[in-house]
Parts: structure tokens; sequence; C-alpha cells
């Protein structure tokens, strides 16, 4: 067993998330760009390359296509599109993931000095050995299954060992284990003040390491606001350098529908916020095929039977969308739920996922449902059911449940649920089917022991939007404003330290804890654009991104991780992300980060 070297307030192995073993010595091996890199044993010639917006990892433009003619293994030509579809190429990648990697050391790399002590000489002198040989062994054929991971199937362990002569390797079962290999190669190495050489003082590495939990994820709600697909993209970019592996795109809500349909066009065309800000199927595509370069899933929600605004587009389908008070029938206006027991829903939802999710399946194993926050007082006020009583209502909720899950599976896909539809509306649903759940605490050990696989994005620790009163106003008016000033309020406890502390199987005895398969953190954008979108994730997200990663508890010395050893080493992940364009919130001011003399 390798012994974990754990240098408290030792900035120099600013790992982020920490390995799971990883030994470290402090030599200095500089890297440049004569590097050796074999896949497999057939050279690889790479360019760094960094552009975070381009076409998954390769670029669309003729000045990249002609600055890779001479590239011995794979032929590029101006336009070239990458192998889409279910049927993706473990070298391009690899060879991606390489250049993004060369990319993040040798363009993006920055000087450590808001680490070090103040006035000191940390650096090395120049003109040492350097790095020789990068070889990367994939052990393992990946299979389609590889890029929309489903239960933990992938295995995402690595090996990655540097000596101290300068020969490094790198060996994985998939080619996902290489790409998270390749995000800690490049954490390894930081740019000299020179601005031409780059160094790693930690030679010899040797790192084993592997997930505690197969699911690391962030909720995006582009429903509230409207995000760029370059938005998304760059959160993608970030999710990867944290080795976390979902985006949940909750993409509609009654506020929007940005979710273009092409056999129900009225959805984006009336649900959008404004023409243009929707995302059509390719926007889609290159979403999903962005992130299956980057070891990242990305999942769909369609929220129902609640939380749907559709009534513009299709009239008849949904409960009264504009009633007084609003409160009484949904959790945030404009109300809207799906109509149970109707044929007509049930042929519209059949259209909407004959179009959606033959388009997903090629890039993702589950469709989400959704189920959160919904309200019988909103069904009720279907004429149709011509009643006041709830007590009917459930029948009806299963009942539309099979029929959708039923869908969702006939298209190939794991539908995936909000705790309450199990939890509060008693629905029982197939072992297939995952729970996520918000409202935390002993909703995960229920949800567990009724044999589902749980999500946990507990709102306590793992909400990472900061109020909703600004929707109060709107619906209204200024009589309601003083009412809730609740919600105005942003817990100012939520911070990294709070995200720290929590695990997943918090809570949740022994025999249940496998089917706790991991987090998500959520990102409800009432107050949040792209103009706050990295300073509200980032680095706090990084934060559960090494609890899931390597656990709470260091395996190295059986105690919870210590949050001083953590802080400077999460100051540090948010440099390394700033150098590489994703612009997170300092966690603390710079004073404190710098070792005293
Ligand atoms: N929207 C949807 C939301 C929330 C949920 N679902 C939410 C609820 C409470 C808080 C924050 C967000 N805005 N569709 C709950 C899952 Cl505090």
């Amino acid at each position: 067993l390798l012994v974990a070297v754990l240098t408290l307030g030792s900035p120099a192995s600013a790992l982020w998330p920490a390995p799971k073993q990883s030994s470290t010595g402090n030599g200095t091996l500089f890297i440049d760009q004569t590097v050796q890199v074999t896949y497999n044993g057939e050279q690889v010639r790479w360019i760094p390359y960094t552009s975070p917006h381009d076409y998954p990892g390769f670029p669309d433009g003729a000045d990249f296509a002609e600055t890779r003619v001479d590239n011995q293994q794979i032929s590029y030509t101006a336009g070239y599109v990458p192998p889409s579809g279910p049927h993706f190429d473990s070298k391009h990648i690899v060879q991606a993931g390489l250049s993004r990697t060369f990319g993040a050391i040798f363009q993006q790399g920055f000087v450590p000095w808001m680490l070090r002590a103040r006035g000191s000489d940390f650096e090395p002198a120049l003109g040492g050995k350097r790095i020789q040989t990068l070889q990367i062994v994939q052990t393992q054929h990946d299979t389609d299954k590889t890029f929309k991971p489903q239960n933990g199937a992938v295995n995402e362990s690595y090996a990655l060992d540097v000596d101290s002569k300068g020969h490094a390797t790198l060996v994985a079962p998939s080619s996902t284990g290489i790409l998270r290999g390749l995000e800690t190669f490049s954490q390894l190495f930081f740019q000299h003040s020179s601005g031409t050489s780059w160094y790693t003082q930690l030679a010899p590495v040797s790192i084993r390491d592997e997930p505690k939990y197969p699911y690391r994820g962030i909720l995006l709600d582009v429903s509230r606001h409207w995000f760029e697909v370059s938005d998304i993209k760059h959160t993608i970019d970030a999710l990867a350098m944290n080795k976390m592996n979902v985006l949940h795109l909750h993409a509609t809500d009654t506020q929007s529908w940005p979710l273009e349909i092409p056999a129900l066009p009225l959805l984006a065309e009336k649900g959008a916020y404004h023409k243009g800000l929707s995302y059509s199927p390719s926007d889609l595509a290159s979403i999903q095929e962005y992130g299956v370069y980057r070891g990242v899933q990305v999942i769909i929600e369609i929220d129902m039977p609640g939380h749907v605004g559709i009534e513009q587009a299709y009239p008849g389908l949904s409960n009264a969308y504009a009633v007084n008070p609003w409160q009484w029938y949904c959790a945030q206006p404009p109300c809207g739920s799906l109509k149970l027991n109707d044929t007509n829903v049930e042929k519209f939802l059949d259209t909407l996922f004959e179009d959606l999710l033959p388009r997903l399946s090629p890039y993702s194993a589950y469709f989400h449902t959704g189920g959160d926050e919904y309200k019988a007082n909103n069904s009720l006020l279907d004429p149709a059911l011509k009643t006041n009583d709830q007590k009917i209502l459930q029948p009806m909720l299963q009942k539309f449940l099979d029929h959708t899950h039923n869908k969702v599976r006939e298209l190939g896909l794991v539908p995936m649920v909000w705790e309450e539809m199990i939890l509060d509306w008693n629905a029982t649903l197939g072992k297939d089917v995952v729970a996520q759940t918000w409202l935390g605490g002993g909703a995960i050990q229920k949800l567990a022991q009724l044999g589902h696989k749980v999500i946990d994005s507990s709102n306590e620790f793992y909400y990472l939007d900061c109020g909703r009163g600004e929707f109060m106003d709107f619906a209204n008016g200024a009589a309601f404003e003083n009412n809730y000033p609740f919600l105005d309020w942003c817990d100012p406890t939520k911070n990294w330290k709070l995200i720290y502390s929590h695990e997943p199987t918090d809570g949740v005895s022994s025999e249940f804890q496998k089917n706790v398969v991991g987090g998500e953190l959520a990102v409800w954008t009432e107050t949040i654009d792209t103009t706050s979108l990295d300073t509200i994730i980032w680095p706090r997200a990084g934060a559960a991104a090494e609890i899931w990663w390597s656990g709470r508890v260091d395996e190295a010395t059986g105690t919870n991780r210590s949050q001083l050893e953590a802080r400077p080493r999460l100051t540090e992940q948010r440099e390394r992300m700033l150098a590489r364009g994703i612009r997170g919130a300092p966690i603390t001011q710079l004073w404190c980060t710098q070792v005293d003399v």
C-alpha cells in the first residue's frame, strides 16, 4: 500500500480533488513541448489547445486543421467533424484530452505565488531535468456504455507515475480514466515566472486513484434564466477540472421552455423567453457531445406533472395557469401542471418523448421526469375531475408515472424522479428508477431502503443558489414583498466548508449505502445568469467534488479530511481554474493563504 503524503500547509501538492492514494517527493522536473507521448504504444502528436468553446476537443476552424496536417495518426482536414452518435472513438477522445492537458499546462499555467511565503524564492532554478515521455496505456476497450455511464458501470480509475528521470506513465481501463488521469497530470505543473518554463516540484509521483461515488454532478436550471450554449460548455469544462461527471439540465419549468422540440414547435416558439433563446437539436447534440469528450454525462430533465408551462403553446393540456393566490396551487408562479388521466396529455408526452429521447440516448443513460413540488390543488382545478377530493389523484398520478416511465424505458433510457413522487405521493416505481432528493435528511435512507439508487441534492448542503425573492414582485405586486423576507435570505453558512462537511451516505445505514450513488449540487437560477454563474458555482462545487471523489475520511489517516489542509489547496484550485477561464469567487482573503515566512 502506498502511504499518502499529507503535508499540512504545503500548497505544492495542490491536487484537487485529492487523489485516493498518492505519494509524492520534492524533486523538480520541468516539462516542455518535446515530451513524447504514446497511446497504447503508438506515438501521438499533439499541440496544446485550449479554446474551451470549440467542438468537442476538436476545432472546426481551418487554422487548427492546418496546424495538424503533420499529424501522423489521424489526418484532419478543415471542417473535420468528429464521429458522433453512439460510436465514439477512444483515440479521438484521448487525443483531444491531451491537447487540452498541454493547453492547460503551457497556455493556461499560473505562477503560484499566492500560496507561497511572501518574498520567498520558491521557484526552482531553470535548466533542470525534464519530462521526456508520457506513456498512456488503456487496458480495456471502451464500449457505448463508457460514454453514458450508469450506476458506476464505468471504471474511472487510473494510475499515474512520474519517475525522477522524467518518465511518466498513465494506465487506466477506460478513456474516461485516462481523462481523469490527464487532469491530475496537468495539475502537477506550474508556470515559472520566466513565463517560458513549466515545472513540478513533486517528483517522483505515484498516484492510484478512483472515485468513491460514481455520480458526481451539478444541476443547472436553464428555464428561470437563459444560458448560452457556450455557458453550458464552459460549465462542463469546469466540471471536468474537478473530476465531476454529470451535468443535469433542468431544461423546462413554468417560467420558460427553451428546448426546441421539432415535433411540437410551439413549445419553444411560445415558451422561450425570446426568439433565439432556445436550444436547437444541434445545440443540444453539441452540448452532449462536448460532455462525452470530457467524461461528463448530460442529463435532460423535463419537469412534470408540476412545473409545466405549456398552456400558451398547447392549450388544454395543463391546469390553470394564472391563479390567485398562486401559493395555494404551486410553489412558484406561474402555476401549471399537466392534467392527469387525460389521453391528450398522454399523446402529447408520447410525441414529446419520441422526438427528444432518441436524440438523448446516444449520449445519456438517464432521462429525468421531474416530479418535485407537485401540488394536489393544481390538479383539482381540472374541471374534468369534477371533485375536490384529492384522494382520487394518487391512482391517476401512479398511472401517469407508469405511462411516462414505460415510454422512457421503451426509448432506451432509465427514468429519474424527484423524491416527492415516491415519498409524498407513494408512487410505486420500478427499482431501476433513480430517485433524487432535495429535502434531504431521512429521505436518503428511505429511498435507499426502498431499493432505489439515490442522488443526494440536500438543499441544506447542496443548494448553491441564493434567494428566490425576486419572483414575488412579479406575481403579486409590492403588497407581498414584505411578507416573505425569508425568500431573500441567503444562508450565510452554505460556504465551501459546510459543503465539505457533508457526505451523501450520512445517516444511511451501512446495508443501504451502496444505493447512494452520489450527489448533485443544484443551481436554481431565479437570481443567476451568465454574469454570476461562475462565482455562484466555483470553487464551492469543488468542495463537494472532493468529498464525492475521495470521501470525507482520508484513507491515509482514517480521519476526516482537514479543512485547514483543504483551504489552501482549494484556493490554488481556484487560481488554476481562473487561469483556465473559470471565474470562481475567492474563499478567503489572500493574506490567509500566504504561508508565513
Ligand atoms: N424549482 C424547482 C425550484 C426549486 C425546486 N424545484 C427550489 C425549491 C426550494 C429552494 C430552491 C429551489 N426553484 N423546479 C425544488 C426541487 Cl430553497
